[in-house]
Formats: C-alpha cells, sequence, structure tokens
C-alpha cells in the first residue's frame, strides 16, 4: 500500500455535500473575508489534505513553534507558516470562538472558519527565522511586508466548496483522487518531480534516472498555483508538459499540477513540498540543486547554497517519511553526446548548458535552440509565448507641446508601419481619444492624468495582442509617462518619443489658433502658456521638427524600431 500521509491520517475537511449546503445558507449571515490568490491556493491544499496533518489555519502556539522549530506545537514536523494575514480593522471586530465565512475571487463561499486565535505577528522575526533574510528581494519577505495583513487568524477549516478552476480539469487531482490512480495502475513507489519551469531535456534525463535509480513510477508535479514573479505562465507550462511526457516510456510516467503558493523558501520549502508530495501518496521525492530558490539578494548574492535543501532534507531523513533522491545538476557532454550529472563528467570533456535567462535571450532574438537543449514541441511552445521581438507588440509614445508636429510624424510614420504591414495598427492621437475616451475630461492635471493613463491602458492592450499602438497626447507630466511606460514594458515594446519643437516655433506656426487665444486667457491652463510642460529626461527618441520633415522624422523612427529589433 502506499505511504501514510504525514502525521498518520489523510485529511478531508470537506462536508459532506447536503450538509454544506445547509452551511452555505446560514454562512450568508456571518462576516466574511475575501481570500487573497495565495490564501486561496493555501486553503485548497488544507482543505483537500495536501497539507495534512494541519485541520486549519495555525494557531498562535503552533506559528511560534513552526518559526522557531519548524514543527507544531506537538512535535510534528512543518517547516512553513500557514496563516490567514488580515487587516487589523477586519480582525478588531472578531472575538475568539466567532466563525467566519471566506470567499473566493468571485464571492463564493469555500470554507468556514473558527476564529479560535488572533495575533499581531513579529514579521521580522518570521522572515529571519523561516526565510533566514529580511531582504525584501526574497519574494516571501517581499509578500509578508508589503502585502500581508497585520494580524493573523487561526482556527479550523470547515470546506464548504471545493476552489473552482476552469483550467486543465483532467490534470488537477486531489491527494485522494492521486492516490486512488495510483492504487489502480498497481503503483507503490513512486518519485515526484517538483517544478515551476518548463522542462527541457536535462530535466526529462534527470527525472527518467531518478525513477530508474530507485525502481519507482514517476509524477510529475509542477506547481500551478502561485510560482516567482516573472516566472512562464502556467498554462504555456503546462502544454509544455504535455510533450515531455510523450518523452518517457508509456505507462511509466504521469503528470498531475499542484495548486501550490511557493515561498521560494529553499530548504525549509523543499521539506515542506517532500511532505507534501508524501500525503499525495509519493514515496520519493527529488531534491535538484537550489530547490525552490529566490534568486539573488540585494548584495548579488544566492540566498541559499546550492545543496542547502538537499543537506536540510538529510537532517530529517528519519521522521520524513519520504525519501529524498538528491540529484546534481544534468549537464550535455558533447563527445558522448549525452547528459551526464556534473560531477560525474570527466576531465577534459566538453560540457554545454543553456541558462534559464541564456534561453529567454534566444527566444527575443528569434535565436536558434539546438536540439540537444530542448525539444522542438516545446521551444515551438514557448516561441509562441515569447515571440521575438519583430513579432511583438509594441506602442510608439510620442509626447511634446500643442502644435509641436507630433499628428503629422504619428501620421507619417503610421502609412509607413502599413506600407511594412507587419502587424495591425492603432492611432490613438491627442484629439481623438478625446472625442472617444475622454469626452467629459478637461486640462488640470488631474483629468490630464487620467486622460493619459486611459491611453497608457488602452496602448498596453493594443501591445499586449501583439499590435503595434501610436499615441500623440501632449503627456505633460513625467510622473504620468512613467507610469504608461511600466504598464506597457511587462506587454511588449515602448518606446517613447519627445517631440522637442521650442514653445516659439509652436505659438509662432499656431495652427490651430489655440495660443493666441491662451496668450489672451480666453483658453485657460494651456500647455507651454499658463500650464506646466515636464521636459522628458531619457526618451528613447527626440526630435524638432524644425530642419525635418514629417516624412525624415517617421524614417527616424522607423530606423530606430530596426535597431531595437522591434521590425526586421
Ligand atoms: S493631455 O495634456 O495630454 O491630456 O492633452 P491632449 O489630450 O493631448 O490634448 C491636447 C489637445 O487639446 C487641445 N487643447 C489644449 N491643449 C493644451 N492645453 C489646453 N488647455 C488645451 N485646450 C485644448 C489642443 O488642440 C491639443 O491638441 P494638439 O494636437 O496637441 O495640438
Amino acid at each position: 500500500s502506499l505511504v501514510a500521509a504525514h502525521g498518520g491520517e489523510l485529511k478531508n475537511l470537506y462536508l459532506p455535500e447536503a450538509q454544506a449546503e445547509a452551511e452555505k445558507i446560514a454562512a450568508k449571515e456571518l462576516v466574511s473575508w475575501d481570500l487573497s490568490h495565495r490564501q486561496l491556493c493555501d486553503i485548497e491544499l488544507l482543505l483537500n489534505g495536501g497539507f495534512s496533518p494541519l485541520e486549519g489555519f495555525l494557531s498562535e502556539v503552533d506559528y511560534d513553534s513552526v518559526v522557531e522549530n519548524s514543527r507544531l506545537a506537538d512535535g510534528t514536523l512543518w517547516p512553513m507558516p500557514v496563516t490567514l494575514d488580515v487587516s487589523e480593522d477586519f480582525a478588531e471586530a472578531l472575538s475568539p470562538g466567532e466563525r467566519i465565512a471566506l470567499r473566493d475571487e468571485e464571492g463564493v463561499i469555500i470554507a468556514l472558519l473558527e476564529v479560535s486565535d488572533k495575533w499581531s505577528p513579529d514579521k521580522s522575526k518570521e522572515a529571519e527565522a523561516v526565510f533566514g533574510t529580511n531582504d525584501q528581494l526574497h519574494p516571501a519577505v517581499n509578500y509578508l511586508f508589503n502585502q500581508a495583513g497585520d494580524v493573523y487568524l487561526g482556527g479550523k477549516l470547515i470546506g464548504l466548496a471545493r476552489p473552482s478552476h476552469y483550467d486543465f480539469r483532467g490534470l488537477r487531482d486531489s491527494p485522494k483522487e492521486l492516490r486512488a490512480k495510483f492504487e489502480k495502475w498497481g503503483w507503490k513507489k513512486i518519485v515526484a518531480f517538483q517544478t515551476r519551469n518548463p522542462m527541457h531535456r536535462a530535466h526529462q534525463e534527470l527525472t527518467f534516472r531518478a525513477a530508474k535509480q530507485v525502481e519507482a513510477n514517476l509524477l510529475i508535479h509542477p506547481v500551478v498555483g502561485m510560482t516567482k514573479p516573472g516566472d512562464v505562465d502556467h498554462f504555456s507550462r503546462v502544454r509544455c508538459y504535455e510533450h515531455v511526457l510523450a518523452e518517457y516510456p508509456e505507462q511509466t510516467t504521469m503528470l498531475s499540477l499542484l495548486p501550490l503558493a511557493m515561498r521560494m523558501g529553499g530548504p525549509r520549502e523543499a521539506v515542506w513540498h517532500a511532505i507534501i508530495r508524501k500525503n499525495y501518496g509519493c514515496s520519493h521525492f527529488i531534491v535538484g540543486r537550489d530547490h525552490a530558490g529566490p534568486g539573488k539578494d540585494s548584495n548579488g548574492k544566492d540566498f541559499y547554497g546550492a545543496y542547502d535543501a538537499q543537506e536540510l532534507m538529510q537532517e530529517y531523513k528519519d521522521e520524513l517519511g519520504i525519501e529524498m533522491v538528491p540529484f546534481q545538476m544534468m549537464v550535455y557532454v558533447e563527445e558522448k553526446a549525452e547528459y551526464e550529472s556534473i560531477d560525474e563528467v570527466q576531465e577534459g570533456q566538453t560540457v554545454l548548458n543553456i541558462s534559464g535567462t541564456e534561453f529567454r535571450r534566444r527566444l527575443t532574438e528569434g535565436l536558434d535552440v539546438p536540439e540537444w537543449f530542448s525539444y522542438p514541441t516545446v521551444v515551438k511552445e514557448l516561441r509562441k509565448r515569447y515571440p521575438a521581438r519583430h513579432k511583438q507588440g509594441l506602442t510608439v509614445f510620442f509626447t511634446g507641446l500643442s502644435g509641436s508636429g507630433k499628428s503629422t510624424i504619428a501620421n507619417a510614420l503610421l502609412t509607413k508601419l502599413m506600407e511594412l504591414g507587419e502587424r495591425s495598427i492603432t492611432l490613438l492621437d491627442g484629439d481623438v481619444v478625446r472625442k472617444h475616451l475622454s469626452s467629459e475630461l478637461g486640462f488640470s492635471k488631474e483629468h490630464r492624468n487620467l486622460n493619459i493613463q486611459r491611453i497608457g491602458y488602452v496602448a498596453s492592450e493594443i501591445t499586449k495582442n501583439g499590435g503595434i499602438a501610436i499615441c500623440a497626447p501632449i503627456a505633460p507630466y513625467r510622473e504620468t509617462r512613467r507610469q504608461v511606460r511600466e504598464m506597457i514594458k511587462p506587454v511588449g515594446g515602448f518606446v517613447e518619443v519627445h517631440v522637442s519643437t521650442a514653445l516659439e516655433v509652436c505659438e509662432q506656426r499656431d495652427r490651430k489658433g489655440l495660443y493666441a487665444k491662451a496668450r489672451e486667457g480666453i483658453i485657460k491652463e494651456f500647455t507651454g502658456i499658463s500650464d506646466p510642460y515636464e521636459i522628458p529626461e531619457n526618451p528613447e527618441l527626440v526630435i524638432d521638427t524644425v530642419g525635418c520633415t514629417p516624412d525624415e522624422a517617421a524614417q527616424r523612427i522607423i530606423l530606430k524600431l530596426e535597431g531595437m529589433g522591434y521590425i526586421k
């Protein structure tokens, strides 16, 4: 039979259906808390027994004990605080013994919490003891100080509804369901592989060897709850895993998704991961190099040593109840055309490896990825997600005084890009936007900023979907322009063009007669005359329309875009 759950018994905190229905109706009267995404991930694993032996969010004594000794108050090994953080305001009105309703993002009541404890944690102590640092570059420390509420609630949970998922439903198994599958297939020894990254050949080699070494079946058990910010989204990853699955001998390996919210807690997290896999029925757990590592701290140093996690696992070996399969990094040995563990490589042999960063660079530059590194199916999947720069969306953001020539150049650029014909293009000209998006706005600082934020939002959507947005507002405030850049950068290219034509020139041209009216005071808050224009500090391009035709100006932008790789 399969390994027992941690603490002996696999928990299931859900009420039987009929009872749950009755409780749901009664629960509508209760005070309720809207769960954050991370809390929702935690609650799913609490309710389905993935976090056995926990029966709810940690009480204060359990929390103190976990923080200090990686153990619950009764001595059971448990390395990670699982707490319900709430705001002071919310906590204030609660009294011990009270029941509250916990709701998901759509307002569905997932569970009831019988509040037994309420306390203000020493966050600094928690960070230091659990994650070994107070450095906010650590994602969990950052969460603790900048997102988590200041009060923790502890108590037992009563599960009423399973958190809903619309994606990859066939690949989501609770511990009970996964155990049932193992039993049905007659799998007795199962080695689990934890991952938050796409899998390439090295991972396939490593996991296949691990399974062979301990004569076990293999469970690929990727985290799809929350991983490190900036990771490849789980939709793309799961499609990659499905391709990799085809590379194992048939009937030996399975894929199941784990809705865990990772903390990137290195050694302690490795122990936690192992306990969770034991609850899912696995007998073995692979711990590789830098397990659940959060990257580098503010001094550029790794938060944890590469094999710290393996060492801590070793320390708890006798009481873990799931065996570690330690692995060193796998590298490709060119002479042998094979993967090998880095500690087995002989002197004089050529070792090839492509780092995650280098792999990403190759995708964005549209460069070749060799077949020894990954599978063409996986690379193709990731290329869809991370297209080469000339296939990504892009925003060209003009800023400058009224009459500086923004619209004229923007139109010339639009036409030239249409001539190239690679992507669809939208022009968000100042006047057009004020007619269709911002007709109720005036020219106060507040209204101008609102106007620019709307433009930024629309441009970011266009950019995200692979199009080109050309924006041509005055956008006089630096801070708002910065916000727009921040909004768009993560989804594609952003090129700021300062049309720097001097005020005197704009006023002299006065195409719309607005400057004359502004001087007379008929138009108030007029940029450059009676309202500020903050000059951009680091635009990608500066264009003065004196001595430069619109055609030349547009051509300069095209060249810039080519130089940056956005057009081929
Ligand atoms: S902002 O500050 O970015 O929101 O301005 P924008 O949306 O680009 O609108 C600028 C156009 O509105 C006309 N206009 C004024 N501009 C500046 N200040 C005041 N008070 C003002 N009142 C009306 C003007 O025609 C601007 O168009 P452009 O194309 O820039 O000349």
